[in-house]
């Protein structure tokens, strides 16, 4: 079994979509091992994507996150990281594959309705970004 740090963003919460997303994480085989609604300050969202911090989209993206309530959730199964990168399909919904979130839910390549882990060691650091250990079960 492995964990994956995901996010429902602001565009995908202000448009009413979160109950269809976590029925899509159900019928994927996810365990939910951390739910919560939380918004992020601007300096959160900026230390979250430092790793973005050169790319010309950074402000923008961190202004976005900062822009309303989002869902933050550890998921459990197998392939788990890779599983959801799968679910969620390409960081432009243009391009992303019919029946994956994206697809269904984003409004743009910024606004795109969901956030995925992309490798093993970034979802534990991200989910104690999050997360403290009694938020986890
Ligand atoms: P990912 O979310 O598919 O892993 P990343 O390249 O890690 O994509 O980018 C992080 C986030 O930054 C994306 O999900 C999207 O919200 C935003 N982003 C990425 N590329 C662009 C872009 O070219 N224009 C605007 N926003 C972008
Ligand atoms: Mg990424």
């Amino acid at each position: 079994m492995q964990r994956t740090f995901i996010m429902i963003k602001p565009d995908a919460v202000k448009n009413g979509h979160v109950g269809n997303i976590l029925a899509h994480i159900q019928k994927e085989g996810f365990k939910t091992r951390g739910l919560k609604l939380i918004q992020l300050s601007l300096s959160d969202a900026k230390q979250f994507y430092k790793v973005h911090s050169e790319r010309p989209f950074y402000n923008d993206l961190c202004s976005f996150m900062a822009s309303g309530p989002i869902v933050a959730a550890v998921l459990e199964r197998d392939n788990a990281v890779l599983h959801w990168r799968e679910v969620i399909g390409a960081t432009d919904p243009k391009e992303a594959k019919d029946g994956t979130i994206r697809k269904l839910y984003a409004e743009s390549k910024e606004a795109n309705a969901v956030h995925g882990s992309d490798s093993d060691e970034n979802a534990e650091f991200e989910i104690s970004f999050f997360f403290k250990g009694y938020e986890l079960v």
